[in-house]
């Protein structure tokens, strides 16, 4: 019974109370599809340690899209971003680790890929803002309102990463 007890307050310690498991949504554009990006892009974010929770590749409707930028949609650049968003299939994923959202972005770099310093993946891929090849979610809360956006529920899996002993 004790061990029970310790064994779930441990799980619920190391997950909800660390922080380990913060999610976020992250998208290879149609570009990144188009130019063969999506490897690489995984590698990056599976080496760094974080943790794949879904991941499908699909043509996102323009309602989706304009429901997912509607933060954007008084922008001058929303009728572009929306029919670029929807020019092909994108691939959309969750990542799940620590400080996950924070750190995501810092791997994307800045939105202009012309600030973006080398070795972020907005500074090493793209060079225009329009064709920017990677969305990430801004904060915790746009991550869990756009996670919910692409996928339903049962898209999201637990698993146990046999490798996250060894990261945290
Ligand atoms: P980010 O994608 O870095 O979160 P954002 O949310 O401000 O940036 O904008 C969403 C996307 O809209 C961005 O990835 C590319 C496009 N965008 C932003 N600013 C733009 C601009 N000035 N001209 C054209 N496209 C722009
Ligand atoms: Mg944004």
């Amino acid at each position: 019974m004790i061990c029970l007890f310790l064994s779930i307050f441990s799980y619920f310690f190391q997950t909800a109370l660390t922080g380990v498991s913060e999610r976020t949504f992250i998208a290879v554009k149609p570009d990144g599809v188009q130019r063969k990006l999506v490897g690489e892009i995984t590698h990056r974010f599976e080496k760094k340690g974080f943790k794949l929770v879904a991941l499908k590749l699909t043509q996102a409707s323009e309602d989706l899209l304009k429901e997912h930028y509607w933060d954007l949609r008084s922008k001058p650049f929303f009728t572009e971003l929306v029919s670029y968003m929807n020019s092909g299939p994108i691939v959309a994923m969750v990542w799940e680790g620590l400080d996950v959202v924070k750190t995501a972005r810092k791997m994307l770099g800045e939105t202009n890929p012309a600030d973006s310093l080398p070795g972020t993946i907005r500074g090493d891929y793209c060079v225009e803002v329009g064709r920017n090849v990677i969305h990430g979610s801004d904060s915790v809360l746009s991550a869990q309102r756009e996670i919910s956006l692409w996928f339903r529920d049962n898209e999201l899996h637990c698993w146990e990463d046999s490798s996250s002993r060894w990261i945290y």
